[in-house]
């Protein structure tokens, strides 16, 4: 009975382990390895993230930006940001799994020098107004509660000329084009120059209209600036005529106005109004997502915890994770997430 079951049995319990390790041993040297060992790590019953619910204050990052703003210029930074990085995700610059963000200053008389990549990046301001960012020779002057894209691929500087910081929140599909394997990045030239103000971007791309015959060359949206003003309006006029929806109050996502579909190919972002005194009903989805507060205090109970917001509060959920939000005064909440990439996929999903 010389058959490989036979042997595999009578030999059982620990020579059985030895005999299996040496075998790994043995074939991890020609780089295999056995699934069996990982299978249930690998294909889990539901995500198994490692990214956790955080909070990061405004009022104690604040004093932060600004002494980061005494240690190093925006010119030798190139980019001056604060990450925000996941407590479950120590070490790899994201605040999801699959998103990175963080905090950028730039202070009065200084340029943030142009370059271009191949990650897509949003911009959310924060704090302050008056900076400018210049997208592929377009100019846009950036206001509190200003939703702003730099598309892929698009050359981009950062400026202020006003006599005040300004600090905006940058998010990023960095995570999802390095586990590609297709990032690039180039240098521009010293300054460029602004062709035009984004209030041509604006007039042609953000009236529901677009210029005749206009068609698409990216899938990223060709209107890059979306005022606070016009989203706030927005959302005001919804709370006043429908109830709002359980869970996620008044909920608007910002599109490409061309194609209709999200305005980053990679980052769904959205706006909401939670109104004073909303007490949402518990909510998960598969698009682990940040959250950044524009108006309001309030709160997201979750995972047996109670994360309390106010006004340019950042904090995140992660995939999965059943949490519900509640509003004090009038909140509005910025938030974006991977959902765009899951939905391309046909893999995300949600829960109540
Ligand atoms: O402003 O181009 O936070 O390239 C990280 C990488 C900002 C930017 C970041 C970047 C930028």
């Amino acid at each position: 009975m010389n058959t490989p079951n036979a042997s595999l049995a009578k030999v059982g319990g620990e020579g059985q382990q030895l005999q299996r390790r040496a075998f790994y041993d043995r074939i991890g040297e020609a780089h295999c390895t056995p699934l069996w060992e990982v299978l249930h790590g690998l294909v889990t019953k539901e995500p198994n993230t490692p990214c956790l619910p955080n909070l990061w204050q405004w009022q104690q990052l604040w004093p932060w930006l600004q002494e980061s703003g005494r240690l190093i210029s925006a010119k030798e930074a190139e980019r001056r940001v604060l990450v925000l990085e996941n407590p479950g995700l120590r070490g790899r610059t994201r605040i999801t799994h699959s998103l990175y963000a963080g905090l950028q200053l730039i202070l009065p008389g200084e340029l943030a020098p142009a370059h271009r990549h191949s990650q897509s990046a949003l911009r959310f301001m924060m704090h302050g107004s008056g900076a400018y960012t210049t997208v592929d020779g377009e100019q846009v002057t950036m206001s509190e509660g200003d939703f702003i894209i730099t598309p892929s691929w698009a050359f981009h500087e950062h400026g202020n000329t006003t006599d005040e910081p300004m600090v905006w929140l940058d998010g990023l599909d960095l995570p999802i084009v390095e586990v590609l394997d297709a990032q690039f990045r180039e240098d521009g030239a010293t300054e460029q120059v602004a062709q035009q103000h984004a209030g041509t971007n604006l007039a042609r791309f953000g009236n529901t209209m677009k210029p005749i015959g206009y068609k698409s060359r990216t899938k990223t949206s060709p209107l890059f600036w979306y005022p606070y003003a016009r989203t706030r309006e927005a959302l005001e006029v919804l709370r006043n005529s429908e109830d709002p929806h359980p869970s996620w109050g008044h909920k608007l996502q910002y599109t490409n106005p061309v194609t209709g579909d999200w305005a980053i190919p990679t980052i769904g972002t959205c706006m909401q109004l939670l109104p004073g005194g909303f007490v949402g009903a518990s909510y998960g989805s598969t698009d682990s997502t940040v959250y950044a507060v524009v108006e309001g205090t309030g709160r997201c109970v979750i995972d047996g915890r109670e994360l309390a917001f106010g006004p340019k509060d950042v904090f995140v959920c992660p995939s999965w994770m059943r949490y519900r939000l509640e509003a004090d005064s009038d909140t509005v909440l910025f938030s974006f997430s991977d959902r765009p990439v899951q939905e391309a996929l046909d893999l995300w999903r949600e829960r109540f």
